[in-house]
């Protein structure tokens, strides 16, 4: 059996400073270059959202950050613009090891949103991540990054539901916490069978 670190989303936007800044989001990193080395494999997601993006609430008329919106795959949050290709707030936080073995992408799909790192919101399109760990014969996956309750949570149960054995170790996590998010997430994962660390 092997295991895989997924690390979620650790860029700039989502730390103090950022456009989306996660509290304490920037303090998780040094136990997370730590934690790497006890991995079989490590992969960094990245999110990685063009101009103009879907989930921006500068994109939809009258609307402000954290306003919802009903989107064609279901309801979705408006987010301040962040991770936007290229941008310094996309970069991963100048700290964070970097020497992972894959760097997934997600998000770039205009019209998607994508807080998982298997299936972009629509939960159908998969970002290729489940059959590069099949082809590496990774079987439990432990999960750490940025924030607890999107992206982190998303890509858990969705791990979860694929089969995988999954822990997500808090302690390396930090949580945005909009509107009761963090413990719905929570109960959640914990119905999914996730475990935590
Ligand atoms: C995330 C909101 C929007 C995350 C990404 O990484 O949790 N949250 N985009
Ligand atoms: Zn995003």
């Amino acid at each position: 059996m092997s295991r895989a670190l997924i690390v979620i989303d650790v860029q700039n936007d989502f730390c103090p400073g950022g456009a989306l800044a996660v509290p304490e989001g920037d303090l998780i990193v040094p136990g997370i270059n730590t934690k790497m080395s006890g991995f079989d494999v490590v992969v960094l997601t990245q999110d990685w959202h063009p101009a103009g993006h879907s989930s921006f609430a500068s994109s939809h008329d009258g609307k402000s950050p954290y306003d919802m919106i009903d989107m064609p795959y279901g309801s979705q949050v408006l987010w301040p613009d962040h991770c936007v290709q290229s941008s310094m707030g996309s970069a991963f936080h100048a700290g964070l090891r970097q020497d992972g073995d894959l760097i997934i992408r997600k998000g770039f799909n205009p019209a998607i949103d994508s807080y998982s790192a298997f299936f972009e919101n629509d939960q159908t399109t998969p970002t290729g991540l489940e059959g590069y760990l099949r082809n590496r014969n990774i079987t439990a996956l432990t999960m750490v990054g940025l924030a607890t309750d999107f992206c982190v949570n998303y890509s858990a149960l969705d791990a979860a539901k694929l089969g995988f054995d999954v822990v997500v170790d808090l302690e390396l996590c930090r949580a945005i916490d909009l509107n009761g998010s963090l413990e719905s997430a929570m109960s959640d994962m914990k119905s999914a069978g996730v475990q935590f660390a």
